[in-house]
């Protein structure tokens, strides 16, 4: 079976009513690539809006959600909400919601186990620190955050992962095609080698890190790049030729 290009517009805290209108609009024009799974992860608040307006063919994610279904969790959202409004992804362990608000690889795990069990599929985030690739941890860190998520998987067709180098996130520091090849190649290996052989053939491993228009093509014809998780430029009109890498 062949790996269906995934392009995920991760549009972290940004957005309104009026610049998903345009975003909307642009779509609405463009002559999309139907071979491509979209999936477009505004912020909640917007996730109902989205849903009612944009191309029924696009998937929905959240960028968060809790590990419990409902209670005394200020600020959460959680999986029966996300279903509710539609959405049937949802992005965990974004190196965002690692730093800046201290998620642990144990608790990406729960949360992981959590969601596939109510019937969403995960976008899971794994990638370095700049100083970890200095010291040759690169695959060491990236194959530990795996290793919790892998641990709460049983159906991997409901799952992505999304390598993300730190260092490359919102910095316009792309990592080459060689360089995001060569992690990726190394994540299917350790598919293959902890989890299956088909497993690791059939899983989309997608590239997330200052992905835009002028370098999508050239990411997107490494073997084992499988689509993007876009952040910055999924805000964009153009988006849309980021979507259609391939065609
Ligand atoms: C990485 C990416 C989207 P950006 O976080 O997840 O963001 O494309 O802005 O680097």
């Amino acid at each position: 079976m062949g790996r269906r290009f995934f392009v995920g517009g991760n549009w972290k805290l940004n957005g309104s009513r009026a610049s998903i209108q345009e975003l909307l609009e642009a779509w609405g024009k463009a002559d999309l690539d139907k071979s491509v799974e979209v999936v477009i992860s505004p912020p909640a608040v917007y996730a109902d809006f989205l849903r009612a307006n944009m191309p029924a063919e696009f998937g929905l994610a959240l960028q968060n959600v809790y590990k419990e279904g409902s209670g005394a969790f200020t600020g959460e959202n959680s999986a029966d909400m996300a279903l509710d409004v539609g959405a049937d992804w949802v992005i965990l362990g974004h190196s965002e919601r690692r730093s800046i608000f201290g998620e642990s690889n144990e608790l990406i795990g729960e949360k992981t186990a959590y969601c596939l069990g109510k019937g969403i599929k995960v976008i899971a985030c794994v990638g370095e620190q700049l100083e970890e690739r200095e010291a040759g941890n690169t695959q060491a860190v990236v194959e530990t955050q795996l290793k919790a998520i892998a641990a709460k998987v049983s159906d991997w067709s409901k799952v992505v992962i999304a390598y993300e180098p730190v260092w490359a996130i919102g910095t316009g520091k792309t990592a080459s095609p060689e360089q995001a090849q060569e992690v990726h190649a190394s994540i299917r290996a350790w598919l293959s080698k902890e989890v299956s052989a088909t497993v690791a053939a059939e899983t989309r491993i997608i590239y997330g890190g200052s992905v835009k228009p002028s370098n999508c093509a050239e990411l997107g014809k490494q073997e084992d790049i499988d689509g993007f998780l876009v952040g910055g430029a999924s805000l964009k009109p153009d988006f849309t030729t980021i979507i259609n890498a391939q065609k």
